[in-house]
């Protein structure tokens, strides 16, 4: 089975919009044949969900799942990671996003790494729209060119699973409602968007399922501190791996190339 569309493509004029405006919207990603095969295997993902593990915060996925491990090494998505980081790329995250009908969780406003206890040079985040994306499903909005603006402070947030903060309100425009751009996707669609970006995303109030994965990578020279997710099917904490998908392992960390590969170690 293909998993790119050959329509893909990452150029230098994507590049420079990308960085331009903090995000990039692309007609094309997955090819539809790969977007009926993951539908049918995050739904199987659904079934088998642990009840602690909220569907809308399964994190690490690709740590136990090899087919979305297999998703992150698509030499062309790669190839765009490269242009955004150089060639030497860990990835280090995966989040399956899965807001239920009618429950769906709301996310607040947020820019991405603050939170994340790594830092260095962070390519964009890969945003993956597995099923149709619109504002009654739960689309995540962004707000363009805010990735400029340095880090905005935070207070409190305490109703919404796995966001503990949002962006003070009072720091965002009084016409957010104008500037904000919503990713609104056809299945196998995907946007990219920049981690200091303020984005957020509503509620699912609709009578579907929105199915989302979401992939982060950075550069190899980042400083690189632990983190503990859960596994999706037991519940169980494990630690985050840093995986070399492409170059050098310049830290000499012992990095896999691949979450299943045997350590050598
Ligand atoms: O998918 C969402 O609703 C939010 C995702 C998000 O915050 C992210 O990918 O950084």
């Amino acid at each position: 089975m293909q998993t790119v569309d050959d329509r893909f493509q990452y150029g230098p004029s994507e590049h420079a919009a990308y960085q331009d405006r903090g995000y990039y919207l692309f007609d094309h990603f997955l090819t539809p044949e790969a977007v009926a095969d993951y539908q049918a295997r995050v739904r199987d993902m659904l079934a088998r969900r642990h009840e602690s593990v909220p569907p809308e915060m399964m994190i690490g996925v690709h740590q136990i799942e090899p087919w979305i491990f297999d998703i992150a090494a698509q030499p062309k998505l790669l190839d765009m990671i490269e242009h955004q980081i150089g060639p030497d790329i860990l990835l280090w995250a995966s989040h399956m996003l899965c807001k239920p009908p009618h429950t769906g969780d709301a996310v607040p406003w947020h820019q991405d790494a603050p939170y994340w206890n790594i830092s260095g040079r962070f390519s964009a985040g890969v945003w993956i729209a597995f099923d149709d994306v619109d504002e009654q499903n739960g689309a995540m909005s962004v707000l363009p060119g805010w990735h400029k603006k340095g880090t905005f402070p935070v207070q409190d947030s305490h109703s919404i699973k796995g966001f503990h903060s949002e962006i003070v309100p009072a720091q965002l425009p009084d016409d957010l409602d104008q500037r904000r751009v919503p990713y609104i996707l056809n299945a196998g669609q995907m946007g990219i968007h920049d981690v200091m970006i303020p984005h957020n995303s509503p509620p699912n109030t609709s009578d579907r399922w929105r199915l989302v994965l979401v992939f982060r990578y950075i550069a190899a020279d980042a400083q690189l501190g632990p983190n503990t997710y859960h596994n999706y099917k037991n519940g169980q904490p494990f630690e985050r791996e840093f995986t070399l998908m492409r170059g050098r392992d310049v830290q000499n960390l012992g990095l896999r190339r691949s979450p299943f590969e045997k350590s050598t170690a």
